[in-house]
């Protein structure tokens, strides 16, 4: 059931994370993270087609071994190569509309920003959305103004029943106020890739994202 496998989504590229990737995301596995969406994007990412590859087949390797569903960022080309559980596309990348044949059977995310954007998407083929910033963030550089936790309410009061994940600042703090207005769980990079222990920082998250 892709809602529960929802509860805690963690995001990262190498851009992200000061201590290694690889490390964050073992650590963020053992503290909790129930699915991982490999992100290589911006300021201080991998660029050549390649190291993007061999990166993201040894992080798929790592989330296999953990029993976890290893989705590629916009990369629909990349996540079809290697044989990824899915995909998530932004409102600006490949149209999901024309991506579930392509990707057959495996799991399609699409970033909505409004409940229109959510009913379009569902209407598509997505399998979950998420919806943000709910919080201000750092980590995205294009993203639009935060709007609390009354954009993912405005979708679940549209009767909109499509699973959703919150994304855009959200940490161990405010993570409960998210579940509460609705969303199925959390999306994350920094509270989790910028923390100290990424394992502890996950593990706080998993406490609060469990109602
Ligand atoms: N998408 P952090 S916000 C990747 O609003 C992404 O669609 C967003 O990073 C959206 O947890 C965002 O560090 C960045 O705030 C989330």
């Amino acid at each position: 059931m892709i809602k529960n496998a929802l509860s805690l989504y963690f995001i990262a590229g190498t851009q992200d994370c000061p201590k290694g990737i690889e490390e964050t995301l073992k650590e963020a596995i053992e503290g909790g993270v129930t699915i991982f969406q490999f992100r290589e994007k911006g300021k201080g990412s991998l660029q050549s087609a390649e190291a993007r590859e061999k990166l993201a087949v040894r992080l798929q390797s790592i989330c296999r071994t953990a029993g976890i569903p290893f989705i590629v960022n916009d990369d629909v080309e990349l996540a079809l190569t290697i044989g990824a559980d899915g995909v998530h596309v932004g409102q600006n990348d490949a149209k999901a509309s024309e991506l579930t044949t392509l990707l057959k059977g495996k799991i399609l995310g699409v970033s909505v920003h409004s409940a229109e954007e959510a009913e379009r998407a569902l209407a598509d083929g997505a399998d979950y959305v998420g919806v943000g910033p709910v919080y201000p963030t750092s980590s995205k550089e294009d993203a639009k103004e935060a709007k609390g936790t009354a954009i993912v309410e405005e979708i679940r009061n549209a009767g909109i029943d499509v699973p959703m994940v919150g994304i855009g600042g959200i940490t161990a703090e405010n993570a409960r106020a998210v579940r509460r207005a609705g969303a199925d769980g959390v999306s994350v990079i920094s509270s989790i890739s910028k923390a100290e222990s990424p394992l502890l920082a996950a593990r706080e998250l998993k406490r609060a994202v469990l109602l």
